[in-house]
């Protein structure tokens, strides 16, 4: 059946899209990792598209909200994005993202009207039905223009909405999953900032309750100058009284240059340095968010200032090993299995130390949480982390209820019990959330009163290098479908070439993929020794750079 334009509608849509022209790129925009991702000022007419977009999509969810998010996460503050939120909280149903970039590539007004009755047809979007379009954007300065252009492509196609202003992005996934729940039996919480504070605090309250004792020592958390900063301040506000001494730096969000400078989870991680205005002393815990909060990765320096990192990887084991032991405490392990999900550039040791020590499988997915997601979605319990500190643990409508209808037979199984009922509303069940991460891995420490020592020596992290070359066309590099992006399709001499180069390093590897979220591809290197694995990126990166462009 075919589904007709709305004439009135599109003259509006027309009439408000000449306020937001389109950038004057030859280039085509691509949906990628996390949206659309570029400098700021070629945005406008994108996210006017990407209301349009989000107004359809609510349209085919029945008149759901649909939540788009104004961010460039971990990228330089001249950067920004936007994506788009599903009803439940999850990324953009895939099946939608080629719409997507369809829409922001029209360049004419016939080119976005065959877009616009492309999608109604092959969507079958219904015209009259409801709509509903909920959005926050970071700390980025360029926010409040990009919001103006999604307002006026909201407002054009008569779509009900809602500006929550500044948040990070896990607390707008937060806001599209509790204002979709609000009649059903079960609401994911409150549908307000302050809801989602509220959640958080009385769930770690009921996480800790039965640790012996809170952590003992401070943790500092650097909050990358951008929205966790004040965020997490709020969240200061309604923890319990006295149960973490937190301290937070790097929270000058009124300087945007500063944003991501040197500081947050992202430099931390692929500089594998400390942060600027970083004053621990040997052993003591801090952490860093990225940009938009949605990432967290804990660090510290030991004696003679060695810089060691906790990454995602070893959130997802410390996490795994916790969860699967209350499981087995509460006498569920007959009933619920883990399983953990993790992408090629998690470190080869996590991988190791999952299967041999944990005994938990290990899939591998694409890079992009959505990949994770989906599969971490098909578990009763999985847990997914990429290695950048993006993660979250997923508990499945079976294994939530195997948790309430189960009768301890003991305090000991009472206890764990309460304990894993009470991670259910603490980890965020939409997607990674720094804010969550943080309590969870704190609940975590103080149960095993563990400090960043104890949780270090759970395993040896092979050394390991992420670079970055500069090539003229990205896309010429494709990987070999089923292979977690270890391998390259095209350019057709390069795989060859990477393989051979490997060869010659004591456990080496080493895979390419085009970044999804800057103009680049992506090097990783493990090896043995620190120096392989540096001489074993280089020479990948040398040979990329002589073949398709320039290495920075
Ligand atoms: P790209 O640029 O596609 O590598 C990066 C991260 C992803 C994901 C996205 C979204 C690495 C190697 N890649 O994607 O894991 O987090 O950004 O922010 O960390
Ligand atoms: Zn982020």
């Amino acid at each position: 059946m075919a589904y007709d334009i709305n004439e009135d509608e599109f003259k509006a849509i027309l009439k408000a899209a000449e306020d937001w022209p389109r950038a004057d790129t030859l280039a085509d925009f691509s949906y990628g990792t996390a949206g659309f991702r570029m400098r700021a000022d070629l945005l406008d007419y994108v996210v006017f598209t990407v209301g349009l977009v989000a107004s359809l999509r609510s349209r085919k969810c029945a008149g759901n909200a649909i939540g788009v998010m104004i961010t460039a996460s971990h990228n330089p503050a001249e950067d920004n994005g936007v994506k788009i939120v599903d009803p439940m909280g999850e990324m953009l149903m895939s099946d939608w993202e080629p719409y997507a970039k369809f829409m922001a590539n029209a360049r004419t007004p016939e080119q976005l009207r065959n877009c616009f009755m492309h999608i109604i047809n092959t969507a079958q979007v219904h015209d009259h039905n409801a709509r509903k379009v909920i959005f926050a954007r970071d700390t980025r300065p360029s926010g409040a223009r990009l919001v103006r252009a999604l307002k006026a492509a909201l407002e054009a196609t008569n779509t009900e909405y809602v500006d929550y202003g500044i948040l990070t992005t896990p607390q707008l996934h937060y806001l599209v999953k509790a204002t979709n729940t609000v009649k059903m039996d079960k609401p994911y919480g409150e549908v307000s900032e302050e809801g989602y504070y509220k959640k958080l605090s009385k769930a770690f309250s009921e996480a800790i309750n039965h640790a012996t004792r809170p952590p003992s020592t401070p943790v500092t958390v650097d909050c990358a100058n951008g929205v966790g900063a004040p965020k997490m301040k709020k969240l200061i506000e309604h923890l319990p009284e006295g149960a973490l001494d937190i301290q937070i730096v790097n929270d000058r969000i009124e300087s945007p240059e500063d944003l991501n400078n040197h500081c947050g989870a992202d430099f931390v991680k692929t500089s594998q340095r400390v942060p600027q205005s970083f004053t621990g002393k040997a052993f003591d815990r801090w952490c860093s968010l990225d940009g938009d909060a949605d990432r967290i990765i804990y660090y510290f320096v030991e004696e003679g200032k060695v810089f060691r990192l906790l990454d995602g990887d070893r959130i997802a084991t410390l996490a795994a090993a916790f969860i699967g032991e209350l499981v087995r405490k509460a006498g569920l392990d007959e009933v619920i299995t883990i399983a953990i999900v993790q992408t090629a550039y998690a470190n080869g040791a996590s991988t190791k130390y999952v299967e041999q020590n944990l005994k938990l499988k290990v899939e591998f997915t694409n890079t992009g949480v959505k990949h994770l997601h989906h599969v971490a979605a098909m578990k009763d319990i999985g847990v997914y982390f990429e290695a950048n500190g993006h993660g979250t643990v997923l508990f499945s409508e079976r294994a939530v209820k195997a948790m309430r209808k189960h009768q301890p037979q003991s305090t000991a199984q009472m206890e764990a019990l309460e304990t894993l009922r009470a991670l259910t509303d603490l980890i965020n069940q939409t997607v990674g959330d720094a804010l969550s991460d943080f309590l969870l891995v704190e609940t975590i420490l103080a149960h095993k009163e563990w400090t960043v020592k104890e949780w270090l020596a759970t395993y040896t992290d092979l050394p390991n290098k992420l670079a970055k070359c500069l090539v003229t066309d990205r896309s010429a590099y494709t990987s070999v479908p089923g292979t977690a992006e270890q391998r390259l399709a095209t350019p057709a001499r390069v795989q060859p070439k990477i393989d051979e180069i490997v060869s010659k390093y004591r456990d080496g590897r080493c895979f390419v993929r085009a970044s999804g979220t800057e103009d680049a591809v992506r090097v990783y290197g493990e090896a043995a020794e620190v120096y392989d694995t540096e001489d074993l990126v280089a020479k990948v990166c040398d040979f990329i750079g002589s073949y398709g462009g320039k290495s920075p």
